[in-house]
């Protein structure tokens, strides 16, 4: 079948073993022609079986080209033979545009002015890997190119052109002249192939400031890969909370996508079924939107999301609103409910 969709689960560690089924079902009863398969990635498979990313899940990811990945939680000390299967998922797969999406959702303590991409550079910074120890000297290799630049600067531009976003390149290159000076000499030449779109600059201490004191601020921060993990957590807290940010990592034309939630697999929680699966569903309705060209179902999917949360139905990481202050949140699968109720009322 041509235009089958199919999308590769990826529960991984922790809370994402809650929170990927209840995203499952939500796309599945958004979208009934899904083809979907399951398969394992993680500190707990390396446990069980020597490897993280399993040759069978990279197989899987590739044939689907779309993912859902949950969580995972590698250990923060080296061990011999592990290397973190998202971080190598995203390089196997070169999504090299993480998107993250950040609005003030209806809930307690939410910035509702706050509407906002984070445009993220995912392959490269000081995420590449290259790191070493000479005696007690540690030296992280931060790494910029212009091709890396201009590739995750074209998607920024792109959809800020399509969405009417004023884009705000982020760097410290007042300090960091060479590779932050190529970081943004790049961005600004891409800036140049979009008239049509507004541009302006910012150094990145001060970038954090201004979205804490006027989350309206900004509209499309263009971030390198550390800044754009930073900043997406930061602009997250003001949204409602980490448990509903979501992210989508996007390769080249579109052909591969690893949508996920912003959270890791949070083991304080992990077990107990009150896990907020709601950045894992927005997750999924950026799949919709930017892999599989279904604006409609991602749509509909936000706004269910933001009818429950209306609604007062909430998960305990989100905290109770001051006039309704003694009401019980409710737990990860409850909350799943209560979205594809509001899906299937949108049908009605
Ligand atoms: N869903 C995002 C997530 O799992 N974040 C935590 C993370 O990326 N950790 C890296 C790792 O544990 O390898």
């Amino acid at each position: 079948m041509t235009n089958q969709l199919r999308l590769c689960l990826i529960p991984g560690d922790g809370v994402g073993r809650e929170v990927v089924p209840v995203v499952g079902e939500v796309l599945r009863a958004a979208l009934p022609r899904l083809a979907v398969v399951e398969v394992e990635a993680g500190w707990e498979t390396f446990r069980r079986t020597g490897n993280a990313l399993p040759p069978e899940t990279l197989k899987a990811a590739r044939a689907c080209g779309a993912v859902l990945f949950g969580a995972v939680a590698s250990p923060s000390h080296p061990v011999a033979g592990y290397r973190s299967p998202i971080v190598a998922l995203r390089r196997e797969l070169d999504v090299f545009a993480n998107l993250r999406p950040l609005r003030g959702w209806l809930v307690a303590g939410a910035q509702p002015a706050l509407d906002l991409l984070v445009v993220r550079e995912n392959t490269e910074g000081l995420y590449a890997g290259r790191e070493r120890r000479e005696g007690d000297t540690a030296i992280s290799e931060r790494v910029i190119t212009r091709e890396g630049s201009a590739r995750v600067a074209r998607v920024a531009y792109r959809l800020a052109a399509e969405s009417g976003r004023r884009v705000t390149v982020v760097h410290k290159a007042n300090v960091l002249r060479v590779g932050d000076g190529l970081w943004r000499e790049a961005c600004l030449a891409v800036a140049g192939e979009f008239p049509q779109v507004e541009t302006d600059e910012g150094l990145v201490d001060s970038v954090a400031y201004h979205l804490v004191r006027d989350p309206g601020r900004y509209q499309l921060l263009l971030c390198p890969n550390l800044y754009g993990d930073i900043l997406s957590d930061l602009a997250a807290a003001l949204g409602g909370g980490l448990g509903m940010a979501p992210s989508l990592s996007l390769g080249f034309g579109e052909r591969f996508a690893i949508a996920e939630p912003v959270h890791g697999a949070a083991p304080d929680v992990a077990g107990r079924g009150i896990a907020n699966p709601l950045g894992a569903i927005l997750s999924g309705a950026l799949l919709a939107r930017h892999r599989w060209d279904r604006p409609d179902v991602a749509d509909a999917i936000e706004a269910a999301v933001a009818h429950v949360l209306a609604s007062g139905v909430r998960t305990p990481d989100v905290p109770a609103p001051v006039a309704a202050p003694g009401e019980s949140p409710v737990g990860t699968e409850e909350m799943g409910r209560a979205v594809l109720a509001a899906l299937a009322r949108q049908r009605r």
